[in-house]
């Protein structure tokens, strides 16, 4: 360690504390010795042989060969913080669970995304789904909402589980693709599972390539029960909606931003919360009878379908505030262990049978990772609120019972009991029939939804569904598993159907897929669709600012400072990191050398040029790559004259276009953040 600052370590067995300058606190081995040489091991003179005896070098080195636990098998790849919920709207009336009792109550909480199918070190802009899980520490336990940013999944069942994930990640004879869907195994499996078509359509769309963590929704996806003190239940439905709104970035940017910063959406939560941009996040609830159950045309049970906001309101109850980055990534993220059979008293599950499975699998799963029964004593899962039970032992244990009675019964006086009034208690559903390996019958419609949530999508976000479904499928090898697939699309709309033969170069549409059951028209959802609900506004994006020598500084400042009055982001570009000198010698230093900063990374962007600049980026393929991607990716553009007349026609064949500013003067940069706000010119064919 070089930096001469105070560092408090807040480690899982406290804090430790180190002095800056020449106060180091004196190195150890895990057991306290001090530790005079951490250079060099010891050996027989200068030269070696090594000696056994160099327990300090052995411990070392012993630990680091077991640095590593076994990574998720499904959503490795995430990002946690912490966080707070505040309770907005009371559910007293619903749910005797505490959390939602009290209005202006906060809870902590734990959040961590993730994508689902790549490896832990893949790179963030995959199209895949996106992990939302959030686990609340609330007075009465640990409640784990462990949701995705989709509300609906592939599968009906969770015996089905393995085998889809088998086929989404890497083929197991060659070890790829890493992290991506676009391959032949995925689609054969997904083509012989009509069930899985809603899902389609959703990791289609632009909702599987976020901007970033802080602009998607989340769903806690399984019909779940609210249960009161009287042990009466009503179903409810859990949805994350970011204050931010929400935005996805189009397909050409997410490849180029993978190879940019394969770490764009930790990086863009890491700056936001450590700049104090913290992002927040409203926790609605659908919450329906047993009545609105039975006449819904779906089972509420079967996690491949939604209930459309239109039919059942979303209530907000709270927000969610994430606040505070981890100390230490594996520590807290990585040794997070969520669990949808962490629920607390007035939450209870439904009979969902993907849920079912899943109370069973992530216990399970947690044992593998962590290595120890003992994975709630680590501090990021260990509960705030009292607890106390009689589990003991194992490898790892941190809380033993106290005291001489480890059983119960006891007559000691000693150790916790049961508390049957404050307890949690199942709500008592009337379950029977005959043991069976059955799909229910109300589980048999696998297009109506899909084909309404195609419908309520915007024209350009229809046609990104159909980009992406021919780019995936044109990276399947077998034409017959794309035939396959082709075949369902016309349940789901015949256009899309056309759109995709066509685009795979098929020469007539292969005969459709039988539907198990008739597709029902039902009426589009707005409240699905991205674009419809975009946000007007540029706070919180980034705007990347490309500077040469020789600039008139005022046209930078009255830029930065409007970007700023948004709540945006400025990053400096220039050639060299050192940055650019204006034509009054002010100089200005740069965030970004400009080949490590293509403007996919931003939200917006501009080009301020001197004459001499605008010439010489004319002359620089980065720099008219720049430009060119951002003209290409329907960004706003603000530009000096000089850059507009001597750099624009050296890189974009186009006429200029009202998404196109002009920077002559300071008074052009308000104009331009406000234009900035609809996010994207999708005005712009290009
Ligand atoms: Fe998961 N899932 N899942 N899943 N899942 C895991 O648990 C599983 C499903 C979700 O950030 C695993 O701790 C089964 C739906 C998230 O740590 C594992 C089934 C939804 C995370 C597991 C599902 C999810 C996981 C792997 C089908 C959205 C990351 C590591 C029945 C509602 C949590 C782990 C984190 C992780 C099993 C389907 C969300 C293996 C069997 C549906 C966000 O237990």
């Amino acid at each position: 360690m070089t930096a001469k600052e105070d560092i408090t370590y807040k480690g899982q067995g406290g804090e430790t504390h180190q002095t800056a300058g020449e106060n180091y606190e004196t190195m150890t081995t895990q057991v306290g010795m001090p530790i005079s040489d951490d250079q060099n091991t010891l050996k027989i003179g200068t030269r070696g042989p090594h000696l056994l005896e160099d327990q300090a070098f052995r411990e070392k080195l012993f630990h680091f060969d077991h640095e590593r636990i076994p990574e998720r098998v499904v959503h490795a790849r995430g990002y946690g913080a912490h966080g707070v919920f505040e309770l907005t709207d009371s559910l007293a009336d619903l749910t005797r669970a505490d959390i939602f009792q009290r209005v202006g109550e906060k809870t902590d909480v734990f959040v961590r995304f993730s994508t689902v199918a790549g490896n832990k070190g893949s790179a963030d802009l995959a199209r895949d789904v996106r992990g939302f899980a959030v686990k609340f520490y609330t007075k009465e336990g640990n409640w784990d909402l462990v949701g995705n940013n989709i509300p609906v999944f592939f599968i009906q069942d969770a015996i089905k589980f393995p085998d889809l994930i088998h086929a989404a990640k890497q083929e197991p004879d060659r070890a790829f693709p890493q992290a991506q869907t676009a391959h032949d195994n995925f689609w054969d499996f997904i083509s012989l599972m009509p069930e899985s078509m809603h899902m389609v359509m959703w990791i289609m769309s632009d909702r599987t390539i976020p901007r970033s963590f802080r602009f998607m929704e989340g769903f806690g996806v399984h019909t779940f029960r609210l249960v009161d003190a009287d042990g009466k239940s009503t179903f409810v439905k859990f949805h994350w909606k970011p204050k931010q709104g929400m935005q996805s970035v189009l397909w050409d940017e997410a490849v180029k931003i993978n190879g940019a910063d394969p770490d764009f959406h930790r990086r863009d939560l890491w700056d936001a919360i450590r700049m104090g941009d913290y992002p927040q996040w409203d926790l609605g609830v659908q919450v329906f009878d047993d009545d609105f159950a039975d006449a819904f045309p779906f089972d509420v049970l079967d996690a491949t379908k939604l209930i459309p906001e239109e039919d059942v309101p979303v209530r907000i109850v709270g927000t969610m505030t994430l606040n505070r980055m981890v100390d230490n990534f594996f520590a807290e993220t990585e040794q997070v262990a969520f669990q949808t059979g962490n629920i607390v008293p007035g939450i209870d599950h439904s009979n969902d049978p993907l849920l079912q499975g899943r109370n069973f699998s992530y216990l399970d799963t947690q044992l593998k990772r962590l290595g120890s029964p003992n994975f709630n004593h680590i501090p990021i899962n260990a509960p705030k609120c009292p607890f106390g039970h009689l589990q003991q032992d194992g490898h790892m244990a941190m809380h033993n019972p106290v005291g001489r009675a480890n059983y119960e019964p006891n007559s000691h006086g000693l150790g916790p009991r049961e508390n049957p009034e404050k307890g949690f208690r199942s709500f008592e559903a009337e379950e029977g029939g005959a043991k069976r390996r059955v799909r229910s019958e109300s589980f048999a419609d696998h297009y109506s939804q899909a084909r309404q949530f195609y419908l309520s999508q915007t024209e350009i976000e229809q046609d990104h569904i159909a980009d992406a479904l021919i780019f995936e499928l044109s990276k399947v090898e077998n034409p017959a598993i794309r035939e396959r697939m082709v075949s369902h699309l016309p349940n789901i709309d015949n256009d899309l159907a056309s759109k995709v033969a066509e685009g795979l170069g098929m020469e007539e549409l292969p005969a459709d897929a039988t539907p198990a059951k008739e597709v029902i028209e039902t009426a589009p959802s707005p409240a699905l669709s991205i674009l419809a609900n975009a946000p007007d506004s540029f706070a919180g994006r980034k705007l990347g600012v490309l500077l040469t020598d020789g600039i008139e500084a005022k046209l930078f400042d009255a830029l930065k400072d409007a970007a700023e009055k948004a709540g945006a982001v400025v990053e400096i570009v220039a050639e060299k990191v050192g940055g650019v000198t204006s034509n009054r010698g002010r100089k200005i230093e740069a965030d970004q050398k400009l080949d490590g900063a293509p403007s996919v990374l931003y939200d917006a962007v501009a080009i301020i040029a001197s004459a001499e600049g605008a010439d010489k980026l004319a002359g620089m393929h980065v720099a008219k790559t720049f430009l060119a991607d951002a003209h290409a990716h329907k960004k706003f553009i603000i530009m000096t004259e000089a850059a507009q007349e001597q750099f624009w026609p050296a890189a974009v064949n186009s006429d200029l276009d009202e998404g196109i500013h002009i920077l002559d003067d300071p008074s052009a940069a308000e104009g331009f953040l406000d234009a900035c706000g609809k996010l994207r010119y999708w005005e712009r064919s290009a």
